[in-house]
């Protein structure tokens, strides 16, 4: 420990916020994480999470060695050793059962990996199966396929521009915990405290009074999953009091009428009841709304994973487009990513458009989503017999058994799969399954930079950070992996070098430096002149490089076939119908909903010692009138159960949760046989995908149903 310290720039790969680390480092040593203040786009902004990459590093149980598992029992194994068992187990079953009988799940941490993301595609190209699964499922593909509709890509996404907002509505998202979701937006607590000191307005929509909604200017405590009444009251209100102002949008839209038709029903005297908001509070909010100088309606996650996820999804847009503030400064506007966006390539203004269905999975006929299935059909596709059937799994940096609906089934299901491969860091919950595993290097062994999340930030940027460490020598990157799996199951020689299965361009850039490189050229930003971006001038700015505030984009973003925006895609419209038939159903005694805290993520997290000190977190929020009707107190255990299982839950009462509804956070349960995560399993806590069934969807996206599902609760 004699050499100097040394101080190194990183991006965060943990969340959605991309934030900026500097990394004081000595020889091998992690002496410092903090935020770095020279990053121009979160400009100091650091989270418990950032903090934990030294833990995340330094870790005993992360997986630095193959796995293979030999009489049930795993042992360590060399690179060639393990790659060889690959293709002694899984190429037989490919010839002999065809492409369909190898899915593939990917999972969260690859949004974050170059590696993963810019890779996986070469894998799943190669082998050639329609069975694609993703978090995506679990999460915002309602959001991408509205706006596949609506802008003509899945990832034509509009961000509050905050930083010029001055009404702002949040429905179904915490960005205080979480640190904002298909928003890049690290330091959301600080932008929301500027906007409000300027005299903004922030309204929250939440059954629970969020961390978010308490630091909000009001909070409406919606009823589970009743977003979609209250939307759709909003859309009728600005149509029936005429406070549509479409502004330069109006030459842009396609089926202005067919929507106001549509809609004409869903007043706010007949949703009020749906939503447990009254009549008189969704007609002023719409009023609000079309009068704030610059306004954004924004929802996430919680209203996503909703039977109406995509209606919710559609609404919120279509809000913003009927209020004027879609594509407006401080309204709700379109990034410009430096790379890798879709809606930066081909002809500006029209494109093909999207499409979904293009096939359906075998066993319930679910439609195909933006090239994949819904993530709940796995289990079943792995256990229905007959052509097709699934026989082997790639899990790549997933891990379902915590994090999908009926977890237990599904963990059954890997049991009974002939050969299963997981990419991942861990030995945990779902890799346990796996007949090898091959880890994945630290975050500080890694190069990053993000191919996703520019394209949601609240602002333009182009960033990159190299590896802090340099990585084990007989460890390979997870890309070169991903290359020589591809390169076996396509019968090419996956033992030859890495060079030779992906060549270096003129410049001698491999791997993900190059197609970096090659994506920034050919960007927005990019060009034959002096000023123009490149990897070399992106790597050469401390900080990155700042590309300025969101810019007005319509026409030219648009991709439909139209070349305007889709105002009342069919589909949509016809699932409008089904609306009517949910305002009728009576609310259940309790309803359950999740929960983020900010000391986790998602299911991997809870190993890590700064994460886990503190007060027990998978606890089960219930409003303390609640408990007392059931005889519950502080501390206590209740018993929580479903049609599916039954779970010995600890209470915790909170007043900020609506009555009637309870809150469980996902990703724990790390009580499983078989498993290496010494530190979570002291406090396993319970998984709340164990009690959430996997028959419920939004038919349109496939998206699960993780919020809103009736519960019974009884003392332990
Ligand atoms: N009930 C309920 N369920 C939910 C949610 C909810 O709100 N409620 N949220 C859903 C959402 S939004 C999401 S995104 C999903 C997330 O669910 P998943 O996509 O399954 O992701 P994680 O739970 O984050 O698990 C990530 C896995 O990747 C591994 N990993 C971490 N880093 C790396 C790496 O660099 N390389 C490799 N190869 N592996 C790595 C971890 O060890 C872990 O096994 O959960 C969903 N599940
Ligand atoms: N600390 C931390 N940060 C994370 C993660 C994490 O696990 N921990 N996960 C990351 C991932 S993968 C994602 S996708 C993002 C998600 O980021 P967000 O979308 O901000 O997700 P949540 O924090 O779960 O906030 C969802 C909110 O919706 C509310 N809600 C539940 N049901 C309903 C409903 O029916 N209607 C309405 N209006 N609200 C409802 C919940 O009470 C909750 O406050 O967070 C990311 N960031
Ligand atoms: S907010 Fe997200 S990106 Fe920023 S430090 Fe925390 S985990 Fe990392
Ligand atoms: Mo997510």
């Amino acid at each position: 420990m004699n050499s100097m310290p040394q101080t190194h720039y990183r991006i965060c790969p943990l969340c959605e916020a991309c934030c900026g680390l500097e990394i004081q480092t000595q020889g091998t040593k992690v002496i410092s994480i903090r935020g770095a203040e020279q990053d121009v786009f979160s400009r100091g902004f650091i989270c418990p999470k950032g903090v934990s990459l030294k833990d995340l590093h330094e870790d005993p149980d992360r997986l630095r060695q193959p796995l293979i598992k030999r009489d049930g029992q795993f042992v360590e194994a060399s690179w060639d050793e393990a790659l060889d068992e690959v293709a002694k187990q899984l190429l037989p079953l490919i010839k002999q059962y065809g492409p369909d009988s190898v899915a593939a799940v990917i999972g969260n941490p690859a949004a974050h990996k170059i590696s993963l993301l810019g890779y996986f595609p070469r894998l799943a190209r190669a082998l050639g199966t329609g069975n694609i699964f993703s978090a995506s499922t679990l999460d915002q593909m309602p959001k991408q396929l509205s706006s596949g509709l609506m802008f003509g890509h899945w990832l034509s996404i509009p961000v509050p521009d905050i930083e010029r907002c001055d009404w702002l509505l949040i429905l179904g998202a915490n960005p205080m915990v979480s640190n904002g979701s298909l928003w890049t937006v690290p330091d959301y607590r600080g932008k929301a405290k500027a906007m409000r000191a300027r005299g903004g307005r922030i309204i929250v929509v939440d059954p629970r009074r969020s961390e978010t909604a308490a630091a909000a200017d009001e909070h409406l405590q919606i009823r589970p999953s009743g977003d979609v009444f209250m939307l759709l009251a909003m859309v009728n209100t600005l149509f029936e009091e005429g406070l549509v102002r479409l502004g330069a949008l109006a030459e842009h839209l396609n089926g202005l009428d067919t929507l106001r038709e549509a809609i004409a029903a869903f007043t706010p005297e007949r949703m009020a009841a749906g939503c447990g908001i009254e009549a008189a509070t969704l007609r002023r909010l719409a009023r609000e709304l079309a009068g704030a100088k610059a306004a954004a309606v924004y929802g996430r996650i919680g209203t996503c994973t909703q039977r109406f996820g995509t209606l919710n999804s559609w609404l919120v847009d279509v809000l913003n487009i009927l209020s004027g503030n879609l594509d407006a400064p401080g309204g709700a506007m379109f990034p410009k990513a430096a790379a890798f966006a879709a809606n930066t390539q081909g002809k500006p203004g029209s494109g093909r458009g999207i499409s979904t269905g293009r096939r359906s999975s075998r066993v319930s006929g679910a439609p195909e989503v933006f090239g994949e299935l819904p993530i709940t059909c796995l289990a079943e596709e792995i256990e229905t017999a007959g052509a097709g059937k699934v026989r082997a799994l790639i899990c790549l940096a997933a891990n379902p058994v915590l994090s999908t609906p009926n977890g237990p089934r599904l963990a059954s299901a890997l049991d009974g799969l002939d050969f299963m491969l997981s990419l991942d860091i861990y030995l945990n919950e779902t890799s346990r399954h796996a007949d090898v595993i091959l880890p994945g290097l630290s975050p500080l062994e890694d190069l990053h930079f993000d191919i996703a999340f520019p394209q949601f930030s609240f602002r333009n940027h182009a960033r990159f950070s190299g590896p802090v460490f340099a990585k084990p020598a007989a460890q390979p990157e997870e890309w070169e992996t991903l290359l020589r799996l591809a390169a076996m199951v396509e019968g090419r020689d996956w033992r030859a070098e890495p060079e030779a299965l992906d060549a270096p361009d003129s410049a001698g850039l491999r791997g993900p430096e190059r197609l970096i490189d090659l994506a920034l050229r050919s960007g927005p930003y990019g060009g034959a002149t002096e000023q123009d971006l490149t990897l070399a001038k992106v790597k050469a700015a401390a900080g990155g490089i700042d590309l300025g505030p969101l810019q007005s984009r319509i026409p030219e973003l648009l991709r439909t076939p139209s070349g305007r925006i889709e105002l009342a895609p069919p589909a949509l419209l016809a699932d409008l119908q089904h609306v009517e038939a949910a305002l009728s159903v009576p609310a259940p005694a309790f309803t359950l909903i999740g929960r983020r805290d900010i000391r986790s993520g998602n299911s991997w997290m809870h190993n890590l010692p700064i994460l886990a000190k503190g007060p027990e977190r998978c606890t089960l929020l219930i409003n303390p009138l609640d408990a007392t009707r059931l005889g519950l107190s502080d501390g206590a255990y209740a018993m929580l159960s479903t049609a599916l299982v039954e779970l010995k839950v600890r209470v915790a009462l909170s007043a900020d949760m609506l009555a009637g509804v309870v809150s469980l956070p996902h990703g724990w349960g790390h009580d499983l046989p078989g498993i290496r995560l010494g530190l979570a399993g002291n406090r396993p806590g319970v998984n709340l995908n164990a009690l959430i069934s996997d028959g419920d969807r939004d038919p349109l996206s496939g998206n699960a149903v993780l919020s809103g599902m009736p519960v019974q609760i009884t003392p332990a």
